[in-house]
């Protein structure tokens, strides 16, 4: 048995957790820790976060696992929206994270993580599924035919940037009316500072919806027809099996409701089986662990992505 050190850098949130891994689909997680992500274009503020949660734990582990918002090639997290990271753009993770635990230390997307820790969960039911993710941004993993895909730049799966209104706002990422610039926690708290004014969040706008508020509900379907949108455009380009919904958004009470009375309206074809996130919270955490330990024989090698 090994112990993985798994780390889940988000938009608002990063958790670490001390897992025991069995084997590459067998784990237990057994210690869990949580801190805000200080969103900010300085480097320094993320670095001392992570050498605040992840030095202490470093001495118990083998390796480090980590799922990264951000597109993560060759060890460097980019930002595709930095608007999400309070501008934080360019970031050598695995080089920081490498000098703070002295341990091998393994990449990946934060919603590839999920999608893996999802299709797993799901008991590998489905050969062909895709993860989306609605939090802070709108993220997505995909596996086809069993497979895990991250692209040779590690932007694979990014579909939270595709097109869902050309006449939609401008999205952080450089692009107009991509499903995030919609959907998204950060697009509901901004739809609706725009309508109930002040420092309204996604959350309290949420709570709005579920409490009847016909402006608040404008703004959440908004979102949820996006998704479905996004949805029927996956499941025509790569004939899906299933599609997984998760985070704090794509979670809260009828959100996938929503989602599946707007995909009630389309043609079959485009309609695959809308399920919940089974591994809640720790689909991240949980995903990378297993994925690592998957490529690397429980990540017992000195192998670095
Ligand atoms: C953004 C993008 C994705 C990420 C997704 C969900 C950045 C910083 N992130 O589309 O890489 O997977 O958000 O991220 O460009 P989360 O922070 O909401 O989990
Ligand atoms: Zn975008």
């Amino acid at each position: 048995m090994t112990i993985c050190l798994a780390v889940d850098i988000g938009g608002t949130k990063i958790a670490a957790a001390l897992i025991e891994m069995y084997s590459a689909a067998k784990s237990n997680i057994v210690a869990r820790h949580l801190i805000e992500t200080r969103s900010s274009g300085d480097p320094l503020l993320l670095t001392a976060a992570l050498a605040e949660l992840l030095g202490p734990l470093a001495a118990s582990a083998d390796y480090v696992a980590v799922a990264s918002t951000g597109i993560i090639d060759n060890g460097v997290l980019t930002a595709l929206n930095p608007q999400n990271l309070g501008g934080l753009d360019h970031f050598p993770l695995h080089n920081v994270i490498a000098q703070i635990t002295d341990l091998p230390v393994y990449l990946i997307n934060d919603a590839q993580g999920a999608a893996w820790a999802e299709y797993l969960a799901y008991r590998q039911e489905f050969a062909d599924l895709a993860f989306i993710t609605v939090s802070t941004g709108v993220g997505a993993g995909l596996i086809l035919n069993h497979k895990l895909i991250t692209g040779s730049r590690g932007v694979a799966g990014h579909a939270g940037h595709m097109l869902v209104d050309p006449q939609g706002p401008q999205c952080g990422c450089g692009r107009r009316g991509c499903v995030e610039v919609i959907a998204s926690g950060r697009a509901i708290a901004a739809a609706g500072q725009a309508v109930f004014g002040g420092t309204c969040s996604g959350m309290q706008v949420y709570q709005l919806y579920l409490q009847g508020d016909a402006r608040a509900q404008a703004i959440i379907r908004r979102s949820a027809d996006a998704v479905a949108e996004l949805i029927a455009n996956l499941t025509i380009t790569l004939d899906l099996d299933a599609i997984v919904i998760g985070g704090g958004v794509g979670l809260a009470e009828n959100y996938i409701g929503l989602v599946k009375q707007a995909l009630v309206k389309m043609p079959d074809v485009y309609r695959p089986q809308v399920l919940p996130a089974r591994c809640d919270i720790d689909a991240g955490l949980l995903g990378v662990a297993q994925w690592v330990a998957k490529i690397d024989g429980q990540g017992k090698n000195n192998f670095s992505l």
